[in-house]
């Protein structure tokens, strides 16, 4: 049996910590296909908040009340950088963080691939699972916003981190999308899968950015594919799906979710038990509890899922 996630950072994260256990359980394969689109270069270093969401939870060595970043974590550089001025001031690199981040950023010099980046780094966090960007390429998420009346387009850490999404915001854009190529293995695991599970992620922020990589959503879409609602009860578990879905037209609801995925994409659509009768045209809905609450839970959400599928 093989498995393939589409996934964000936390939300994603927690999510494949379940995958992980079913899998041990059933004796199946997981590749995960991870969004890029957060990437950004900060401080001369390239930080991949998704990857490493996913890297460190799966490996033991994440957050857990941040969600991002590492447990024990200690600021000192960032207070250094504070006391030079040196921008951007609104983003924080914590200590032990910044050695994953210098560990990427010579490699990346040097002339590797993201993805053969991202396989060194996980030969330390053993994360159980295959972890593969969506792509080497840069893809990377911008949000066309207005500041002072002026129209301009800034990277999604400045629009969440620094603005919290608080600014009339007119669409996001994935830079470099039309001419980004799936990494080496994607289509691989795509064609190959018995099953897609796409992650309770950010559907506009998470998945959409692997989506728009040309060929993956066909390649998804030839799949059976299961989706899990990251929405419950009309809002998001935690982050900003509900802001990024008003910008994106879409309703913040599971049906509304399901909807934005479409028939194209989904076979079967997975609500919390709170949205019972949520309906997705042409998609199979099933109910039952989607809170992340503990490895267990998470596993018996994914093995619903596995039913559906
Ligand atoms: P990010 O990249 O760190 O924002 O993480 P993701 O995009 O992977 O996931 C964010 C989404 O996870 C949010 O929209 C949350 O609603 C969702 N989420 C977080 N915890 C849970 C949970 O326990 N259950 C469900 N169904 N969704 C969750
Ligand atoms: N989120 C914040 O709210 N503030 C930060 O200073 C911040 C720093 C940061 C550094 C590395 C990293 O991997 C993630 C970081 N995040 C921070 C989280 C990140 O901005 C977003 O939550 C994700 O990109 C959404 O997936
Ligand atoms: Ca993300």
């Amino acid at each position: 049996m093989r498995i393939v996630v589409l996934a964000g950072g936390i939300g994603g994260a927690r999510f494949l910590v379940g995958v992980r256990a079913y899998a041990r359980e059933v004796g199946a394969e997981v590749t995960a296909v991870l969004n890029v689109g957060d990437d950004a270069s900060m401080h001369g270093l390239r930080i991949c908040p998704d990857l490493d969401s996913v890297m460190y939870t799966l490996g033991g060595g994440a957050d857990p009340e941040r969600g991002w970043g590492r447990v024990g974590e200690t600021w000192t550089v960032k207070g250094e950088l504070a006391a030079y001025g040196a921008e951007p001031t609104w983003f924080g690199l914590g200590d032990k963080d910044i050695a994953t981040h210098l560990v990427r950023s010579t490699m990346l010099t040097a002339g590797y691939p993201l993805s053969a980046v991202t396989e060194a780094l996980c030969d330390r966090w053993q994360p159980g699972v295959r972890m593969l960007p969506a792509s080497d390429d840069r893809l990377e998420t911008h949000a066309v916003v207005e500041i002072d009346g002026e129209h301009k387009a800034i990277h999604f850490q400045e629009w969440w981190v620094r603005y919290r999404g608080d600014l009339p915001t007119e669409r996001f854009v994935f830079v470099g999308a039309e001419s980004a190529k799936p990494a080496p293995g994607v289509l691989d695991a795509l064609a190959a899968a018995d099953v897609v599970l796409v992650a309770p992620s950010n559907p506009v922020v998470s998945i959409a950015p692997i989506l728009a990589v040309p060929g993956l959503r066909e390649a998804v879409a030839a799949a059976r594919v299961v989706g899990v609602s990251p929405i419950i009860g009309g809002a998001p578990v935690r982050g900003m799906a509900d802001k990024c879905l008003a910008i994106v037209g879409a309703e913040c609801t599971a049906a509304g979710v399901g909807a934005l995925y479409g028939a194209d994409l989904l076979d079967g659509w997975l609500v919390d038990t709170t949205d019972q009768g949520a309906e997705v045209p042409g998609v199979t809905v099933r109910a039952v509890p989607l809170w992340m609450s503990d490895e267990q839970a998470t596993a018996a959400m994914v093995r619903a899922a596995m039913e559906l599928a």
